[in-house]
């Protein structure tokens, strides 16, 4: 067997791999949604367990051989139970989106209606989009954001919950800011006789580490992704009581996925284990506090944000009232050519278009892992302002990356 580095056996993605370390140290990745995984979590994942068969479950599978990808998942399912305090958890999911299609297959048939929060009010695809699968596969009806508070309109959606008569409803969001009611949700998913779903795939860590209420407990059913503030292998997850587990565990396999990616359950142990630590509640603290440093910052700056700013570790900000001639994409590409990556998002009330939207987000999540507290991360609030302002000044947008270039050698991430 060729037992050589990807080094000498193909320079060419060789160069892509290093030069990704290389992007990442020399950018702020502001995309709420990524975070930087532990050199750990990283070994984890590119571990020989790529090479294993294992369908099934611990304990049971299809296929011989599997003493230490039982034992990985294993790890990873009493670690996730201890993070969240969930009765049943299954770790096979490959993405946020498999864990909502398990949950969808387990107590869904096509058909069968969905009530969930509309993409561009914070949803998610995976929610019914019609160009998603849900979207394709069951009938919905999507309930929106209070158009004056930027809050969830829970009114609304009591008032559609009694009206379409859904079978679930989904909560949990993709670009939403603030606290959900999960309880409130929860009042209206009995009263309809729905199950509801709780989709927590940005706020897994803020939940684990107790900085955001949990829907454990509360929700029939809490799905989340394993790599984003929790900052584990990438994946997905699943939790629900011991009632749901054998529908969710075949819904998940054979129900929509084969053989479990056990490396990246590796990692997703790895992560889990890093997240019981002490460090990782002051890690989810600060992402909050330095999220909320931001909002404070781009709204002395005239920036007018979604809800008027966060309780989680994202802020979305509409760009139409004070930069009306402005898009998303104007000023994602300048902030990405000074070093800030970010992304355009749609806002409520959207009157431009998903590739090239009225507004932007950008997430904490990430900048805090390399150390960055709030007085770093307002200076990154002036460094965004001064772009969105002179987004076409080549001169102004290159002094902000002379400066983001400072900022990112004195936080080093891989060394
Ligand atoms: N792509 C993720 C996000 O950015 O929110 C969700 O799947």
């Amino acid at each position: 067997m060729d037992d050589s580095h990807v080094r000498d056996v193909d320079p060419a993605v060789a160069d892509a791999l290093s030069g990704e370390v290389q992007r990442q140290q020399d950018t702020l990745a502001m995309i709420a949604s990524e975070n930087h995984a532990s050199r750990a979590v990283l070994e984890a994942q590119g571990s020989a367990l790529t090479n294993k068969y294992a369908e099934g479950y611990p304990g049971e599978r299809y296929y011989a051989g599997c003493e230490y990808a039982d034992a990985v998942e294993e790890l990873a399912i009493e670690r996730a139970k201890e993070l969240w305090g969930a009765a049943h958890v299954n770790v096979q999911p490959h993405s946020g989106s498999q864990a909502n299609m398990g949950v969808y297959l387990a107590v869904l048939d096509p058909g069968d209606k969905i009530l969930s929060l509309d993409l561009t009010h914070g949803g998610h695809l995976s929610h019914g989009h019609p160009a998603n699968f849900a979207g394709q596969t069951y009938e919905v009806e999507q309930y929106e954001v209070d158009a004056e508070t930027g809050y969830v309109d829970y009114d609304g959606l009591e008032d559609l919950a009694e009206s379409f008569d859904p079978d679930i409803i989904v909560s949990g969001y993709s670009a939403y800011p603030r606290e959900v009611e999960w309880e409130r949700v929860q009042e209206i998913a009995e009263a309809a006789d729905a199950y509801h779903l709780a989709d927590i795939a940005h706020i897994t860590g803020l939940v684990a580490a107790g900085v955001h209420s949990s829907p454990v407990g509360v929700a029939d059913f809490v799905t989340g992704s394993t790599h984003k503030t929790i900052r584990a292998g990438r994946g997905g997850i699943i939790m629900c009581e011991e009632e749901h587990a054998d529908a969710i565990d075949k819904a998940v396999f054979p129900g929509a996925q084969g053989g479990p990616l056990m490396h990246n359950i590796a990692g997703k142990a790895v992560g889990f284990g890093e997240a019981l630590s002490e460090e990782f509640e002051a890690y989810a603290e600060q992402t909050v506090e330095n999220a909320k440093a931001l909002a404070d910052r781009l709204e002395e700056h005239g920036l007018s944000l979604v809800s008027g700013g966060t309780d989680n570790h994202l802020v979305l900000a509409d760009l139409r009232p004070s930069h009306p001639d402005t898009t998303g994409k104007d000023v994602e590409a300048a902030l990405e050519t000074a070093g800030i990556v970010m992304n355009a998002n749609t806002v409520p009330g959207e009157t431009r278009s998903a590739f090239d939207p009225s507004g932007i987000r950008l997430g904490t999540p990430a900048i805090t892992t390399r150390g960055f507290d709030e007085e770093a991360t307002r200076e990154v609030a002036d460094l965004i302002v001064r772009v969105i302002d002179d987004y076409d000044d080549e001169s102004v947008v290159e002094d902000v990356a002379e400066r983001v270039d400072e900022l990112t050698d004195e936080y080093t991430l891989y060394e």
